[in-house]
């Protein structure tokens, strides 16, 4: 109904979302994992085991964020009372990891209440356990009452995955950070010593490794699901030093060149696309997820080498376009899971179980970057046109749920509404219509479920705290 209303500022417009999120999720699901907006009842991923709660936790920061105070408040007294990690529960390592973890240490910057900080410890003590190989390279799969970790069993040959334990090291750098424990930050850049130790095929980092020969698995190279966010945490993690590892910093831009060279192709439309790589010969195919690293390249633009800069921006964009393009030529205006660009079509789903939506955030999220590097207009408008499709297609009495088919005109609602979309897709959305010195670059980086974390300035360790 808001939309109809020609008054409307957008920014207010996410932050009504988000209460409609949030007051399903409280009326149906309150202390669940997540909600069923359709049966309007919980809904439990087994990523989490049983800890419970993604949601409240997820969804924190964003709540403070917005100043949705009542609501922040009755989710930090649910975590107080509840958030439990004395289960019997084997829980995903990196699920935790970046939504819990991340979601409780965003929560105590922004609002400095020390139960977050506490949580956040007792949590990151519970996952220590996961690092107990022969390598340092963590299992994926951890009990949390046991202490005894394994990996996917589909993961080639027993192997951990890039995108799982290349995605550790800002919580952990800042969990060492705040409980003055250094064992967090040494696990993580021990995953950088192996990692350097390895001969790398054209420079691309394969997304199995075997945490116990520490040699790789499969071939496999992708700069979406299985790899995405290792990439992300290297160029973040230079940042949140403030610009002060080398390592991280040159690790990112040797990657996004071997990227470049092998990877990064452009279809006979015009589209800049990333491939995936599978021992040497090219899927034409880009994933949902992929569509992030639009922004993590504007974002690099800065520090890239060689007067790279205007490079880096205008690969961003050209990323973006594309991105928007996969949403464009959909009837429902929303991005499918993955598209291709082979047998004809450009940037189009081919097969039925990549047409669905599940309300993923990596759009949005480099449309908010693109605004704030480049303040070119259109971003917002697509970022407006998400919103609208949102709106139209998603939103539903219970909350909002995922689609199944975006290319067909009726919904067929997948009945999901996935934590990320509290914690990611609205707050992108309402940073996108916000200025610019909410949340700055300079102070933040967003961790890979949008949870800000700041930037450790070399002059003053404790300066960054409540630098909203
Ligand atoms: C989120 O949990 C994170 O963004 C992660 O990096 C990828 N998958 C989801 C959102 O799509």
């Amino acid at each position: 109904d808001f939309l109809l209303n020609q008054h409307y500022n957008p920014a207010f417009v996410s932050l009504q979302m988000m209460k409609h999120a949030w007051d399903n999720y409280k009326r149906y699901a309150w202390g669940l994992n997540e909600l069923k907006p359709i049966s309007k009842q919980g809904h439990s991923s087994n990523l989490f085991g049983n800890i419970q709660g993604a949601t409240i936790v997820d969804a924190l920061d964003t709540l403070y964020i917005m100043e949705m105070k009542e609501e922040f408040k009755e989710a930090k007294e649910w975590v107080e009372k509840n958030l439990d990690f004395n289960v019997n529960a084997e829980i995903s390592v990196f699920e935790v990891n970046i939504r819990f973890v991340g979601g409780l240490l965003s929560a105590y910057y922004l609002s400095g209440e020390e139960v977050f900080r506490k949580k956040a410890v007792e949590l990151g003590e519970k996952l220590l356990p996961a690092f107990n190989t022969p390598t340092g390279i963590p299992w994926a799969l951890l009990n949390i009452k046991s202490g005894i970790g394994r990996n996917w069993p589909w993961a080639s040959g027993g192997s951990s995955i890039l995108a799982e334990f290349g995605t550790l090291h800002l919580e952990f750098v800042h969990l060492s950070h705040l409980s003055g424990n250094p064992v967090f930050a040494e696990k993580v850049m021990n995953i950088r010593k192996v990692l350097n130790r390895l001969d790398k095929p054209e420079g691309l980092y394969p997304n199995y490794l075997n945490p116990s020969s520490g040699q790789w698995g499969q071939h496999h190279v992708s700069i979406g699901g299985l790899g995405d966010s290792f990439y992300e945490y290297l160029l973040k993690a230079w940042l949140m030093s403030d610009k002060t590892d080398e390592e991280g910093k040159k690790m990112y831009y040797d990657a996004v060149q071997a990227i470049q060279t092998h990877l990064i192709r452009k279809s006979s439309g015009g589209l800049t696309y990333i491939a995936e790589w599978k021992g040497g010969l090219l899927e034409h195919k880009m994933g949902h997820l992929t569509c992030f690293a639009g922004g993590m390249f504007a974002l690099g633009a800065d520090g890239a080498p060689d007067d790279k800069t205007g490079h880096h921006i205008e690969l961003g964009a050209e990323i973006a376009r594309t991105c928007h393009e996969s949403y464009d030529r959909t009837s429902m205006k929303l991005g499918p899971e993955a598209f291709r660009f082979d047998g004809g079509v450009e940037a189009i789903a081919t097969r039925q179980n990549e047409k669905y939506y599940i309300l993923r955030p990596e759009v949005i999220e480099t449309y908010m970057y693109m605004w704030r590097l480049t303040h070119d207009p259109k971003y917002r408008q697509w970022g407006w046109e998400a919103v609208e499709a949102l709106e139209k297609h998603c939103r539903v009495d219970g909350g909002y749920s995922g689609i199944r088919d975006v290319y067909n005109n009726h919904e067929s609602h997948d009945d999901v509404q996935q934590s990320f979309f509290l914690s990611e897709t609205l707050k992108y959305l309402y940073l996108l219509f916000s200025e610019d010195d909410l949340l700055p670059f300079e102070h933040w980086v967003f961790n890979t479920e949008a949870h800000p974390l700041p930037v450790l300035h070399k002059d003053n360790g404790n300066k960054e705290e409540n630098q909203k």
